[in-house]
């Protein structure tokens, strides 16, 4: 008997490349897809693995193993598609040899994305075999498939998860790794030179190895059908993923065609399957692909008319599909009325490092821009100091160009930007060598760099200036070195925790008619475990002035004292770490600092 274990998709993906021989996986952190390589790194010794510097490198780390021919898998979530994009349009018109795949975290609902994105639409756009599992056993099976789908017709292959699919835990089986040899490089530099006249070739290599795929989807079992137990033909229910389990949970008798595979898909039986029945209603998340894919091909068939463009679909969502298109003719899901969670602003940790950062900025009246990382949440209340972000990266060539923008149309004025380490290294740093290019001088710019020596967000990766605070690390660039080598000449460095001189400087900074720098030195209190001694407010020097509440750190509270007629401050000692930061911005000397346990 095999094996069986609970595993999230994301763990089961990295035991399904394990399964089947893999040799080397690299990535950049983003959820929903961080767990994948984390797990590679946690249980597979096996699997030279790295978290790359972002998603394109990490691409190109994977096609150099897969032209090694080792078996590699590359993993990011759906934005960073679109930074690997440029290797991967042209990757796709190679030979891989050792089998290659893409895995992608698309993440409907954006619950930690700045946008929501269909990557099976780029899939098919780089011409490749699309897999889409429902569930952690599927996510271990399909992987293994795909890569073996990658050697059979010589092409790299994607599967495209979702957030759910990443985090939910179910049972899986579990199989035995079957090595596979590095196969070593071969020397036939047509396959792998992509310069015309190779190039043109490629093109007709690429559809007819997708033509292939095509016919072969008809008769491949993870794309499945399931004919109505109860004989009826009025409508046929075409879905993949995990929206076939969302469906199956309303437990109707109509017959299913379960795709594994979404692109391309089987055609003939697609056909062959319409001439049956009445009606086909296509159930997918987000964009209309399978739909549209099936109309491509002359497939009648309905589907977005009734579902939701964006966000995640659960039974409920289908059921309403159904009902509005008449395939249904009433709700009969029960709905559990359960309590409500109760909605919270997302917020900096106690003693966040980037909290005395956008204090200052506020209380300067500077509304910067942003980028992404844990800073992305000053966009928030009560510090509400950012006005802008798009993506990892973009706030320095943002700023660049509105400057120019703003001057062009005699409208200058002073601008600011943030970014963390992990951004800064991931695709600021080049940002900042354009910045150089046709420089302003005179421009007012202030880019602040928030080194708190990791990538936060995504929990705790190491950048390139991490040994500082970890020896887990091999690398510490010191970014100050670097911009001065990139000619930068006004680079200050401040602790933030040092709030009055952190002040002084980001104001002179913000001022200054010219292009600065300010990097700021304290670590992430999360990832660095950071815990000192704990404040405490006296109630009989506090004039309950918030001051310390707007800072928004989670342990301050305004709460009644007895013999107060106003209300005070207060401080949770178990979640405050010490950081002093409301101690220093309290007008009257307030916050004090717990005597030191001898
Ligand atoms: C292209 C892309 N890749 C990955 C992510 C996921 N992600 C969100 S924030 C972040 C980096 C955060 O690191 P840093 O800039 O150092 O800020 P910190 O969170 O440490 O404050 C990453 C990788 C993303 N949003 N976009
Ligand atoms: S994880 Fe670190 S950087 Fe992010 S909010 Fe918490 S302390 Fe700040
Ligand atoms: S000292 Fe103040 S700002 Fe720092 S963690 Fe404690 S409560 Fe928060
Ligand atoms: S800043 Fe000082 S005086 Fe103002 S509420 Fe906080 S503890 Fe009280």
């Amino acid at each position: 008997m095999k094996n069986k274990v609970v595993m999230s998709g994301n763990q089961a993906i990295s035991r399904g490349f394990y399964e089947a021989g893999g040799r080397v996986a690299s990535s950049y952190p983003g959820s929903p897809t961080v767990g994948v390589l984390q797990s590679i790194k946690d249980n597979y010794s096996e699997i030279y693995s790295e978290f790359s510097v972002n998603e394109k490198v990490a691409l190109e780390v994977g096609i150099g193993a897969s032209f090694a021919g080792a078996r590699t898998m590359v993993s990011m979530k759906h934005v960073g598609v679109n930074v690997a994009a440029d290797p991967l349009m042209t990757f796709t018109q190679t030979k891989i040899n050792g089998g290659f795949l893409l895995i992608t975290g698309d993440d409907p609902g954006m619950a930690s994305s700045q946008n929501e994105q269909d990557n099976r639409i780029l899939g098919k756009f780089a011409h490749m075999a699309v897999y889409d599992p429902g569930n952690s056993q599927e996510a271990l099976e399909f992987t293994k498939i795909a890569i073996d789908a990658s050697e059979k017709y010589i092409m790299p292959t994607m599967m495209r998860i979702t957030s759910r699919v990443c985090h939910s835990r179910s049972i899986v089986a579990l199989g035995e790794r079957v090595e596979k040899e590095v196969s070593g490089y071969p020397d036939t530099p047509k396959e792998f030179a992509m310069i015309p006249p190779n190039t043109f070739i490629k093109q007709f290599a690429m559809a007819d190895r997708i033509d292939k795929l095509t016919i072969d989807a008809n008769d491949m079992p993870i794309n499945r059908y399931e004919p109505s137990p109860t004989g009826r033909d009025d409508v046929l229910i075409i879905t993949s993923g995990l929206m076939y389990y969302n469906y199956k949970e309303l437990g109707l008798d109509y017959s299913v065609y379960k795709l594994g595979m979404v692109y391309p898909l089987p055609i003939k039986k697609m056909h062959d399957l319409a001439k049956k029945y009445r009606r086909i209603i296509v159930i997918e998340e987000m964009m209309p692909f399978i739909e549209n894919e099936l109309k491509v091909h002359g497939i009648s068939c309905e589907g977005k008319h009734f579902f939701s463009i964006t966000g995640e679909l659960n039974t409920e969502d289908i059921e309403d599909g159904l009902v509005t298109a008449k395939v249904l003719n009433e709700h009969t899901y029960p709905v559990e009325k359960e309590d409500e969670t109760v909605a919270r602003l997302p917020m900096f940790c106690s003693g966040c490092p980037h909290r005395p950062v956008f204090d200052v900025l506020k209380k300067a009246k500077t509304s910067v821009i942003g980028d992404i990382g844990c800073y992305s949440l000053a966009y928030l209340e009560p510090l509400s100091s950012v006005n802008s972000i798009i993506s990892m990266g973009a706030s320095v060539s943002m700023m660049k160009g509105m400057s120019k923008a703003l001057k062009n149309g005699g409208k200058a004025k002073p601008l600011a930007c943030v970014i963390g380490d992990g951004t800064f290294f991931h695709s600021g740093m080049t940002g900042m060598l354009n910045m150089l290019h046709q420089m302003d001088d005179e421009a007012n710019m202030t880019v602040i760099i928030l080194n708190n020596g990791t990538t936060a967000m995504t929990g705790g990766q190491a950048t390139a200036v991490s040994k500082a605070y970890t020896d887990k690390a091999d690398m510490n660039v010191k970014i100050p070195d670097l911009l001065s080598s990139m000619g930068f000449d006004r680079v200050k460095i401040v602790d933030q925790f040092d709030y009055k001189e952190a002040k002084k400087v980001i104001d002179e900074e913000l001022k200054y008619e010219g292009f600065s720098v300010v990097m700021t030195t304290r670590p992430c209190a999360l990832n660095f475990k950071i815990k000192e001694t704990p404040f405490y407010v006296d109630p009989s020097v506090c004039i309950g002035c918030r001051s310390c509440a707007k800072t928004n750190c989670p342990p301050i509270l305004m709460k009644e004292y007895e013999g107060y007629d106003k209300l005070k401050s207060s401080i949770n000692k178990d979640m405050c770490v010490g950081c002093s930061v409301c101690a220093q911005v309290c007008p009257v000397g307030a916050i004090k600092r717990y005597e030191e346990e001898a």
